[in-house]
């Protein structure tokens, strides 16, 4: 009978996918720009990744462009992301100008296609941590946070835990609420107004490692750091992307070495 195969398919399938996905390497909370542009040299770089995204679509502030004008706006020097990705896209005084909805989907194509698994309607509630050290995340049914619904979560293990999760940088939250101590250049997770030419600076320099398995990037970075807000600029959030991965990547290589 179609129907009870169909469905046996959903569940093996699905089981199969998630049972792989319980050790990782890397785990990013949050499926925005800077998410997908990490995910994307992680997993090209034989890294085992997953992002975990609350919402049904996974792209973040991607798809609405600025006011919903469905454009977005990135700095020449990331093209060769563009390229690497296959993007179309349309260089306009002085920077490139993307279709919002041509550079989700790309971003979310070109991560899953190397390897990236996805959870989208999974929310992370805490952190799993040992040694001093955040070691993987707590994860549920993102409906099930929402109905406050009394069932206990699952732990997935990683060796990097990246909060991707943009303005509220709620990993971060979660680490302080716990009472361990992280760096917060102004004491607290602050955002100020908008400058887009100082806050795609400021994401870069605030990209890093911020407790020991715990890396910031994208809109996080910026929050936690206490930097201007940028709004519909997105090639910060692909260099921010690409930076965290690089870093991952050489740590490892210095663990391998050491
Ligand atoms: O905010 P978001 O798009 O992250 P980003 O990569 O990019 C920021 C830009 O979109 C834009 C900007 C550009 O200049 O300013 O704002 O920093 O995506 C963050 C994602 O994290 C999800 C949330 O639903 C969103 O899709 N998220 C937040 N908290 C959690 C979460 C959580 N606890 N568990 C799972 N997903």
């Amino acid at each position: 009978m179609w129907d009870l195969e169909i469905s046996k398919i959903i569940v093996e399938e699905f089981t199969e996918k998630l049972k792989k996905s319980l050790d990782v390497d890397v785990a990013i909370v949050g499926g925005g720009p800077s998410a997908l542009a990490a995910s994307y040299v992680l997993s090209k770089n034989g890294f085992n990744v997953i992002i975990f995204e609350e919402k049904n679509e996974p792209g973040g502030g991607t798809w609405g462009g600025g006011m919903l004008f469905n454009e977005l706006v990135v700095e020449e020097d990331v093209e060769w992301f563009l390229e690497e990705l296959d993007m179309k896209y349309k260089k306009t005084k002085g920077f490139i100008s993307i279709d919002s909805v041509h550079f989700a989907s790309a971003l979310l194509y070109n991560s899953t296609k190397v390897g990236t698994k996805i959870f989208n309607n999974v929310f992370v509630e805490d952190v799993l941590m040992s040694k001093e050290r955040i070691n993987g995340v707590v994860i549920n049914w993102a409906p099930v946070i929402k109905q406050r619904l009394h069932v206990d979560p699952i732990t997935v293990k990683a060796k990097y835990v990246i909060d991707g999760t943009g303005h509220p940088a709620s990993v971060v939250n979660m680490v302080i609420d716990r009472n361990l101590s992280i760096d917060l250049p102004l004491g607290k997770i602050r955002e100020f107004p908008m400058n887009a030419k100082e806050g795609e600076k400021f994401v870069l320099e605030n990209t890093k490692e911020i407790f020991p398995g715990l890396l910031v990037m994208g809109m996080a970075a910026v929050s936690v750091g206490g930097g201007p807000r940028m709004g519909p600029i997105f090639g910060g959030m692909l260099k921010s992307g690409i930076k965290i991965a690089n870093i991952i990547i050489e740590n490892i290589d210095v663990e391998v070495k050491g």
